[in-house]
C-alpha cells in the first residue's frame, strides 16, 4: 500500500511537472530566439531557429579553435566533439534554460550548460580532463576534483526538463520550437514604452529617418520620444489654448491626430486635426433648417521651425478645413497620407445617437464622410487642391467615401516585406458602432459604408436599408457582447516580430480586448482572432502582460513596430495613460538584421569578439578552418609543404593569389609580408591568417592571440 502510494505520488508529481512546465524558448539575452540570416557554419543545428547570429556562430568557432590549440592532441581526439556540442548550446533556442539564467538573474550566467545525468556521467568519465579548458569557474573546478557525482550534481538543472541533450527529444519542448507557434496561440507580451500620459491619442513617426516617435495627448500636446524610450522635455507642439475640450471622463473633443507630409523631411510640413470653439451658434441645413452648434473641428497645416526640427513653429498654422459640429461627440479624428500622396481625413457623423439628422448619407455635408485632398495642389477658392479622380466631384468634391459613423483610427499597410510589398497602401479603419455592432472597414473610393441605415451587417434604420442595395459591408464586425467601441489598429510589417507579419492588430476601447485580422491567402477572407497576453513566465521583465484597459489608440514607429496606447481612466486630467510596444516572446527577427529591442540596458549586444573582417560564409571554402587539419599544433613549426589559404573580405573566389606557403618568397606584396613576418617572429608557434590580417598566438602562458594592427597585404 505504502509503495503504491509513493508510486502514485511520484506519478502525480511527474504529471504536475509536465502540466506546469513553462516551456518557452529564450536566449541568454532574455530575448526570444530567431532565424539567423544565413546558415550557421559551425553550430549548424541551430541554423533554422536559435539564439546565434552568424557573427556569434563565428565567435564560437574561434573559441573552439582556441581550445583545440590548448588541448593536447590525444585528449582532443576523443573529446573535441564534446567541446563543440557544449559550446554550441549557447545557440540553442532554450539557451536561457540550459544555462539556468532565469534562476540566477543577478549572477553571472553559469559557464557550463546543464547536462542530463546519464550524458554527464559518460562525459565526465571520458573527458573530465577538458573541463578545465572549458570553464575557469572555481566552484566548478572544485566539483570536478571531487568526482563524477559531485560534478554532475553541480551542473544539474533545477528544472530537469531542460537538461541537455534530453530536451532535444522532449515533445513538449519541440512542439513549441515553431516559427508558426504564436500565430495559432495569439499570445503576446508588451514592453512599456511611455507612461504618465493624459489620454494619449496617437504615436506616429515622420518617416524622415530620425526614428522619432511623436506621442500626442488629447489636451493638445505632442512630445518626441526615441525608440530607446527617451523623451524630449520640450514639447514638439503645444496647442492647448486652441483646443476645445473638458476634463470630463469620455469627452470626445480635443486634439486627435497629426500626419506628416510625405516630403516632411524636406518641407517640414505636417497636418493636425483638433476640436476648437466655433464662432457661430447655429448653421443652416438644407433639410433641417437652423441647427445648433457645439464646436467645430479644424484641419490645419503646420511647419517645423527651420532652426529646430524638434519644434513646430506655432505661428505657421494654416487652417485648411473646418467643420461645424452639432454635438460634443463623434468627431472622427483620423488623418493620414495615402500612398497616392493625398491627405485622407476621417470625419464623424456629428454626434448624438443614431445620426439624428442623417448626415452620414447627406452629400451636402462633410459630416459622416472620408475626405481626400491634395495639400500640394491649388484651387481657386480653397487652400488645397482636389485630386482629379475624387469620386464625387460634381456633388461635394472633397468626399472620398461616405456613410461612416465615427471612424476612430485607421492603419495603412506598408506591404508584405516577404512578398514584394503585397498589400501596400490598403487602409483598414475601425468604425465605432451605435448599439449593437462594431466594424472594421476596408477603405475604398466612392464606397458608402451604410450608416445610418446599417450598423455592421445588420439593419439599423429599416426604411433606409431596403433602398440601400450597394452599401459596402464591413470587412469584419463584432457584436456588443464582444466589445462596445472599436479602436482601429495597424498592420504589423516590422522586423522584430516576424510571426506577426500581416496581422492587422486592433482592439476595443471599452473592455481592452485585443484582436487581429489575418488574410487567408487561399480564401481571400480576413480571419479574426483574439490576441491574448502570454502568462508571466513568458512575459518576463521588462515585458509585461497587463495594461491599463481603455485602448485609446495604436501607433507605429519608423521600423513598423506597433504600439498600443491605453489609459485606466479616460480623462484629459488624468495621467494614467501609457504606451506599450508589442513583443512576440516566442520568436524575434534576426537581431543582426532588425534594429530590434531599443530598451537601453536590455538591448541586444552582438558578440564583442569580432576581430577580423571575415565574411562568415566564406570561411568553409577559403578560410583557415578549411585547413584546420593542416594547422600545426603547439610545438610544430610550419613546414614548407603546408599551405594556408588567405581569404579576403572583398574577394569572393579562391584564386591562386590567395594561397601561400611559408617558404614562398613570392612577388606579390601579401606573400612578402607574410614571409618576412615569419622570419622575424620565428618563436611564435602558431599562425593564423584571417582576412588579410595575421593573428599571432603566443606559446607561453597566459595564452593569448594578437591580431596584427595593419592589413598585412598592403603594408
Ligand atoms: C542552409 O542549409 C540548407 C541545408 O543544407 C539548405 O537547403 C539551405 O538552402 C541553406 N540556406 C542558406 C540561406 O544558405
Ligand atoms: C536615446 O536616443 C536618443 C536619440 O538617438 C539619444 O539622444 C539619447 O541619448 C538616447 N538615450 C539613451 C538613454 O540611450
Ligand atoms: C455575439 O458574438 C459572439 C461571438 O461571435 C457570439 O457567440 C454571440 O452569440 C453573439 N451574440 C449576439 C447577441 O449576436
Ligand atoms: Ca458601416
Amino acid at each position: 500500500m505504502l509503495q503504491d502510494g509513493i508510486i502514485m505520488i511520484s506519478f502525480l508529481w511527474l504529471l504536475l511537472n509536465v502540466v506546469y512546465i513553462s516551456s518557452h524558448p529564450q536566449c541568454l539575452d532574455f530575448k526570444p530566439p530567431f532565424t539567423p540570416e544565413a546558415n550557421l557554419t559551425f553550430c549548424g543545428q541551430y541554423s533554422k531557429f536559435g539564439c546565434c547570429t552568424s557573427d556569434q556562430d563565428t565567435t564560437i568557432r574561434r573559441q573552439y579553435e582556441r581550445l583545440r590549440a590548448q588541448i593536447p592532441a590525444s585528449l582532443w581526439l576523443s573529446c573535441g566533439n564534446y567541446a563543440k556540442e557544449l559550446l554550441c548550446q549557447k545557440c540553442s533556442p532554450y539557451a536561457a534554460h540550459i544555462y539556468d539564467t532565469e534562476a540566477r538573474p543577478l549572477e553571472q550566467p553559469r559557464s557550463f550548460p546543464g547536462l542530463c545525468s546519464s550524458y554527464c556521467t559518460s562525459f565526465y568519465q571520458k573527458c573530465n580532463e577538458i573541463i578545465k579548458y572549458l570553464s575557469d569557474e572555481k566552484n566548478l573546478q572544485a566539483a570536478v576534483s571531487k568526482g563524477v557525482a559531485s560534478f554532475c550534481n553541480y551542473i544539474a538543472l533545477p528544472d530537469v526538463d531542460y537538461c541537455y541533450p534530453e530536451l532535444l527529444t522532449k515533445d513538449i519542448l519541440n512542439d513549441r520550437i515553431s516559427v508558426q507557434q504564436v500565430n495559432s496561440e495569439g499570445c503576446l507580451c508588451l514592453e512599456k514604452f511611455a507612461n504618465k500620459l493624459r489620454n494619449p491619442v496617437f504615436a506616429r513617426h515622420a518617416n524622415d529617418g530620425t526614428q522619432r516617435i511623436f506621442i500626442g495627448e488629447q489636451l493638445g500636446v505632442v512630445h518626441i520620444y526615441y525608440p530607446n524610450g527617451s523623451k524630449n522635455l520640450e514639447p514638439f507642439l503645444d496647442v492647448q489654448p486652441k483646443i476645445y475640450s473638458t476634463k470630463s471622463k469620455g469627452d470626445e473633443r480635443g486634439f486627435f491626430s497629426i500626419a506628416f507630409h510625405p516630403n516632411f523631411k524636406n518641407n517640414g510640413k505636417f497636418y493636425a486635426y483638433y476640436s476648437t470653439g466655433s464662432s457661430v451658434s447655429t448653421i443652416e441645413n438644407d433639410y433641417h433648417g437652423q441647427i445648433e452648434i457645439d464646436h467645430k473641428i479644424r484641419i490645419s497645416e503646420f511647419k517645423v521651425l527651420p532652426s529646430n526640427k524638434d519644434k513646430a513653429d506655432p505661428l505657421s498654422e494654416k487652417p485648411l478645413i473646418e467643420v461645424e459640429e452639432p454635438f460634443w461627440n463623434h468627431n472622427g479624428g483620423e488623418l493620414l497620407f495615402g500612398i497616392d500622396g493625398y491627405l485622407y481625413i476621417f470625419i464623424g457623423d456629428g454626434g448624438n445617437a443614431g445620426d439624428p439628422y442623417g448626415f452620414a448619407q447627406d452629400m451636402s455635408t462633410k459630416l459622416g464622410k472620408v475626405l481626400r485632398i491634395d495639400v500640394d495642389g491649388s484651387h481657386p477658392k480653397k487652400p488645397y487642391g482636389i485630386p482629379p479622380d475624387n469620386p464625387f466631384l460634381n456633388v461635394h468634391e472633397e468626399i472620398y467615401a461616405y456613410g461612416v459613423r465615427n471612424i476612430w483610427r485607421c492603419g495603412m499597410d506598408r506591404g508584405d516585406p516577404n512578398n514584394a510589398g503585397e498589400g501596400r497602401g490598403r487602409i483598414f479603419c475601425g468604425d465605432v458602432g451605435q448599439s449593437k455592432y462594431e466594424e472594421i472597414d476596408f477603405l475604398k473610393k466612392g464606397a458608402n459604408y451604410g450608416w445610418n441605415a446599417f450598423e455592421g451587417n445588420s439593419c439599423f434604420k429599416q426604411e433606409l436599408c431596403t433602398e440601400m442595395v450597394n452599401a459596402e459591408r464591413p470587412l469584419f464586425a463584432y457584436n456588443h457582447t464582444v466589445g462596445k467601441s472599436v479602436t482601429g489598429g495597424h498592420f504589423y510589417r516590422g522586423c522584430s516580430n516576424p510571426n506577426l507579419n500581416g496581422f492587422y492588430i486592433y482592439g476595443d476601447f471599452m473592455n481592452g480586448r485585443l484582436f487581429r485580422l489575418l488574410e487567408n491567402k487561399q480564401t481571400g477572407q480576413w480571419e479574426n482572432k483574439e490576441i491574448n497576453m502570454c502568462k508571466s513566465d513568458m512575459c518576463v521583465p521588462p515585458l509585461v502582460n497587463t495594461y491599463a484597459p481603455n485602448i485609446i489608440s495604436f501607433g507605429e514607429d519608423e521600423d513598423g513596430e506597433i504600439y498600443m496606447l491605453t489609459t485606466n481612466f479616460p480623462s484629459t486630467s488624468h495621467d494614467g495613460g501609457a504606451v506599450y510596444r508589442f513583443i512576440d516572446p516566442a520568436r524575434r527577427g534576426n537581431p543582426a538584421i532588425c534594429k530590434a529591442a531599443r530598451n537601453p540596458g536590455t538591448s541586444y549586444t552582438s558578440s564583442p569578439i569580432i576581430d577580423v573582417p571575415s565574411p562568415s560564409t566564406k570561411v568553409p571554402d577559403l578560410g583557415i578552418s578549411h585547413q584546420l587539419n593542416s594547422i600545426p599544433s603547439r610545438s610544430d613549426t610550419i613546414s614548407n609543404s603546408q599551405s594556408i589559404h588567405l581569404w579576403n573580405a572583398g574577394s569572393s573566389s579562391s584564386n591562386s593569389d590567395n594561397t601561400y606557403s611559408p617558404s614562398q618568397t613570392g612577388n606579390g606584396k601579401n606573400s612578402r609580408s607574410y614571409h618576412n613576418y615569419l622570419h622575424q617572429r620565428s618563436r611564435l608557434h602558431r599562425l593564423q591568417i584571417q582576412g588579410i590580417r595575421i593573428r599571432l598566438c603566443s606559446s607561453h602562458l597566459p595564452f593569448s592571440c594578437r591580431i596584427t594592427q595593419k592589413m598585412y597585404g598592403y603594408q
